[in-house]
């Protein structure tokens, strides 16, 4: 592993780089998983590398149904594992709710290292080793799942999702929440509840909002009935107009624009 200098201005996104790059050479995370994370990246550039008003509305919406789901699952691939399998244990106890692995780029044997990480970070009871049923109309081996997880879940919070799966879970007639920071991405479109923010952010916001939500069931239910996703995708489209413009007024005045090193 290169070592890198806590001086680096991009310190904190070259340790997130390696660390995937390692769990690529533990068979966690998938070459395409890279890929991937490269654009997301690129987003967050776009989005400021902050939670932004409108995520933060959507993430209180994902806790909002996470909190009153009555089988919330938490689908986990292998970025996620790499990237944040702490904040899902934690996240998973919080709600409670419960874990499956769940990849694109299937194999026993990675299942297997999946299962492990998430076992490091406190999660013994993850599904996903021993599927039993399939997601229908998916031909991947995303489709398949656990029956007493994912299969018959009633909120579904997919993370780093691919479009396909999300749209067949939504067809499934589950809430889908996804975590993603391409707002134009088919899975945020898919979603019930698009999280527009990046994943080691939206995972403890989520959180905390469900464990204060938790304790108020009629803001729960407030929160429900207001939350409207056309609104709040369009939201993150202000937002990023906002983002650009401000961009272009600072670059004209001068001064580099933040967080653009
Ligand atoms: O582990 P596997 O085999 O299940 O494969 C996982 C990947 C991620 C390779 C698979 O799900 C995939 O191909 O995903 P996509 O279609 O590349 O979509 C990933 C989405 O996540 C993209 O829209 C990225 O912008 C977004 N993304 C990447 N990193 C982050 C992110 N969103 C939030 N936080 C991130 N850290």
């Amino acid at each position: 592993m290169t070592r890198i200098p806590k001086s680096h201005p991009r310190y904190k996104s070259l340790m997130t780089r390696e660390a995937l790059v390692a769990a690529h050479r533990q068979g966690v995370a998938v070459l395409e998983g890279l890929i991937a994370h490269g654009r997301g990246e690129a987003w967050d550039y776009l989005l400021g590398e902050g939670t932004s008003a409108p995520a933060l509305v959507a993430e209180r919406a994902a806790a909002a149904h996470l909190v009153t789901a009555k089988r919330p699952v938490i689908s986990v691939n292998g970025n996620v594992a790499a990237l944040a399998a702490k904040q899902v244990a934690s996240l998973a106890t919080a709600i409670p709710a419960r874990v499956e692995v769940n990849l694109f780029h299937r194999s026993d044997e990675r299942v297997r290292s999946v299962l492990r990480v998430l076992r490091r970070a406190g999660v013994t009871d993850a599904l996903g080793a021993r599927p039993d049923a399939r997601i229908p109309g998916i031909e991947s081996k995303r489709a398949l799942c656990h029956r007493g997880g994912i299969f018959e879940a009633d909120v579904v919070l997919v993370p780093l999702e691919d479009g396909d799966r999300a749209e067949a879970l939504a067809r499934m007639g589950k809430i889908v929440i996804s975590v993603d920071l391409n707002p134009l991405s088919r899975t945020s479109l898919a979603a019930a509840v698009p999280v527009v923010d990046e994943l080691t952010r939206a995972l403890p916001n989520i959180e905390r909002f469900a464990r204060e939500l938790r304790r108020t069931p009629e803001e729960t239910a407030r929160v429900l009935r207001e939350y409207d996703r056309a609104r709040s995708l369009a939201a993150v489209y202000a937002f990023l107009r906002w983002r650009l413009s401000a961009l272009v007024r600072t670059t004209r005045a001068g001064p580099r624009p933040r967080r653009s090193r």
